[in-house]
């Protein structure tokens, strides 16, 4: 495992909802740094972009009205192994059928309207992190308190 930096999105459900905050302590709680945080609304182009991969679903042109709605929240969150851990955190896809214990599984039933959207791969993290933050937003800073976080003997 190798330390990474991922993408994660608080959608404008969770916005609107007042759940940011809650959702972001969950990734501090774990030990996760954060390295990125702003809110923002999402264009029409970078939803398009984004979400290319899935150009071709039923339910893209949803998605992209959906996440261009109302603003979001964007966090780039650091740690070994982030983009796997931050994905089980999330949960399943559909709120409907994610776990007890995961954001989702915790804070929905929609599915469409999920609350939150993590890079599900080192390249598409980084993908991601060029997309949403500007040079110089993603910060590179020693996490105080690494030694207690880590066994640094074997994990770092
Ligand atoms: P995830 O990686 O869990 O965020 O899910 P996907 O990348 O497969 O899908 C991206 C988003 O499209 C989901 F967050 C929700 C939405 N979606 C639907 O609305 N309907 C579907 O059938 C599948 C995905």
């Amino acid at each position: 495992m190798t330390m990474e930096t991922t993408l994660l999105i608080v959608k404008p459900d969770g916005v609107q909802r007042g759940l940011v905050g809650r959702i972001l302590q969950r990734f501090e709680d774990k030990g996760l740094q954060l390295a990125g945080l702003k809110m923002m609304h999402i264009t029409e182009d970078l939803a398009h972009r984004h979400y290319a991969a899935h150009k071709e679903k039923p339910f893209f042109a949803g998605l992209v009205r959906f996440m261009t709605s109302s603003p979001v929240v964007v966090m780039a969150v650091r740690g070994v192994g982030a983009i796997e851990i931050c994905r089980k955190m999330m949960g399943a896809t559909f709120g409907s059928r994610a776990e007890p214990g995961t954001i989702r599984g915790d804070f929905g039933v929609s599915n469409s309207f999920n609350l939150i959207h993590g890079s599900d791969s080192p390249e598409a993290a980084s993908q991601e992190i060029e997309l949403f933050f500007a040079k110089g937003e993603v910060f590179d800073f020693p996490q105080g308190n690494l030694e207690w976080i880590y066994d640094a003997a074997e994990e770092l």
